[in-house]
């Protein structure tokens, strides 16, 4: 694995998350594809099977996607485009030990080939969280979130169901900001889908909840910083850095 930990493969970042190769979010205006090295050495050969299965003819009640899977797109090298790449590799490391329930949670860079504007860079730093164990529902998904944003001082939300292809059901997330007077979205999450666990060897009755959002968002907000290239990137003033006291968000 390169030194530096956000070179993913596809497999890891879209194929073991069941996102399908013909994904729009898989091509190059999307995401940014390595061209040294181009493709990673190694992946577990057996479950790499079980994926291509899921995928060309489904399993586990599922009928799957129903095309032909490539190797060879799996083995692409590029920039994670989420951290959701690192929950794949963490569940896939616990479903080959005895089952015991897990909380894992990230806080790291990730890159989109977007247009850059005032709120998105290319590149940004993602919060993931995820609970793993067995009977979870969409109900402890929803309680764990309001457990969550209430520590961000969010006590008000509300969810809207959403589309990813690696959860079912997804929603997105919205907090009442009473400082603008308006709903705002702070996140999405969903339940990490049978065809994405399953393969990985975790058992029938383990379900997996998680969610996600942005650490820049946030911190615009709490900080009234306007434009995201003061909070990250070269022209950063680090006096700005300096001077700011710790957010105690929440936190007594
Ligand atoms: O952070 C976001 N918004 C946000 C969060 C907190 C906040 O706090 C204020 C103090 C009150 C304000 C705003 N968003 C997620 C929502 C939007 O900003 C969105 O336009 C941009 N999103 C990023 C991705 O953009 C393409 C933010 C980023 C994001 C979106 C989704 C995930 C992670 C980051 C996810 C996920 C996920 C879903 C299911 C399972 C696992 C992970």
């Amino acid at each position: 694995m390169p030194t530096n930990n956000f070179v993913e493969s596809s497999f890891w970042n879209f194929d073991a998350l069941f996102q399908p190769q013909q994904h729009p979010a898989r091509d190059s205006h999307d995401t940014f594809f390595l061209d040294a090295p181009s493709t990673t050495k190694r992946l577990p050969e057996d479950y790499v099977e079980r994926v291509k299965q899921i995928h060309e003819t489904g399993g586990y009640e599922s009928r799957g996607y129903v095309y032909d899977w490539k190797r060879e797109e799996a083995n692409k090298n590029l920039l994670r485009t989420h951290t959701t790449a690192v929950s794949s590799r963490m569940l896939y490391q616990l479903a080959q030990k005895p089952f015991a329930p897990k909380k894992y949670f990230s806080i790291d860079r990730v890159f989109r080939n977007e247009a850059v504007d005032r709120t998105h860079l290319a590149e940004f730093h993602q919060i993931e969280g995820l609970v793993c164990d067995r009977g979870l529902t969409l109900c402890d998904l929803i309680g764990v979130l309001h457990d969550f944003f209430s520590h961000l001082g969010m006590t008000k939300l509300k969810f809207k169901p959403a589309y990813n292809p690696y959860t079912e059901p997804s929603m997105e997330i919205f907090s009442y900001h009473e400082g603008f007077k308006k709903w705002v979205e702070v996140g999405n999450s969903g339940m990490f889908r049978p065809e994405m666990l399953r393969p990985m060897g975790l058992p029938e009755d383990v379900q997996v909840i998680a969610w996600g959002l942005s650490l820049e968002r946030p911190t615009m907000i709490l900080y009234g910083i306007d434009n995201i290239r003061d909070l990250f990137g070269p022209k950063v003033d680090l006096g700005l850095i300096k001077k700011n006291s710790i957010c105690r968000l929440g936190i007594n």
